[in-house]
């Protein structure tokens, strides 16, 4: 069976968990600790140089990092990825988006805030003006879209919807006020109603 090598409350990790849920694929974890630097050891770095969870270790001793990597394959030939080259597109354009103009600020602010030491919460307060602004605007882009499509690539619920849905359901512990964005807010609605959905809270 794979192993997911996680955080558990990253919103990174929860992308392939849930992914993996929905498509009813195994899944076993090993958990890292936030703050104990367990992803940077030289037993760690010689399966990720990059130092960083999700990491997916496939049976045959393969590792896959990045979340967006991941959750693609493992949805590859799955009603996750849009039928055609256009939809396929669409999804990477929403999650190069995500991981360029969203996670950096609105999964950043989270894990300051909400998850961040006292001392990290002090040293990096002077982060929060710009983790806002462009936190914001990623959250405006995305509003401008969703009132005008359910979802975001190939016309139905796919691994786009998943990678942005990672950390814009948990944007409030960064302290973004989701109610000032209805579109988000019912698309976000429609995300927790598909089939096989679970929280960010549940175990794989
Ligand atoms: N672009 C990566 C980001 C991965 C990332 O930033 N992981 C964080 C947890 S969400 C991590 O491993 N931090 C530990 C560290 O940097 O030492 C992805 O989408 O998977």
């Amino acid at each position: 069976m794979s192993v997911l090598h996680q955080m558990h409350v990253s919103g990174n990790c929860y992308k392939v968990r849930l992914t993996a849920h929905q498509l009813g694929l195994p899944l076993t974890s090993k958990d890292y600790g936030l703050h104990d630097g367990s992803t940077r050891t030289a037993e760690f770095l010689a399966k990720n140089s990059n130092g960083r969870v999700p990491l997916l270790e496939l049976d045959d001793g393969r590792f896959l990092a990045e979340s967006g990597a991941i959750i693609w394959y493992l949805a590859e030939g799955s009603r996750l990825l849009p039928d055609d080259n256009w939809g396929r597109a669409q999804a990477h354009q929403w999650m190069f988006f995500e991981q360029y103009s969203h996670e950096p600020y609105v999964a950043v602010a989270r894990f300051i805030k909400t998850y961040g030491t006292p001392e990290q919460r002090e040293r990096r307060k002077g982060e929060f003006p710009l983790l806002m602004e462009r936190g914001t605007a990623a959250l405006g882009v995305m509003e401008t879209h969703l009132k005008k499509q359910d979802w975001f690539a190939g016309g139905r619920y796919s691994v786009a919807d998943i990678a942005l849905y990672g950390y814009t359901h948990s944007a409030d512990e960064g302290g973004f006020d989701l109610s000032a964005y209805p579109a988000v807010s019912g698309w976000l609605a429609r995300v927790a109603s598909q089939p096989g959905h679970i929280p960010l809270s549940q175990k794989t």
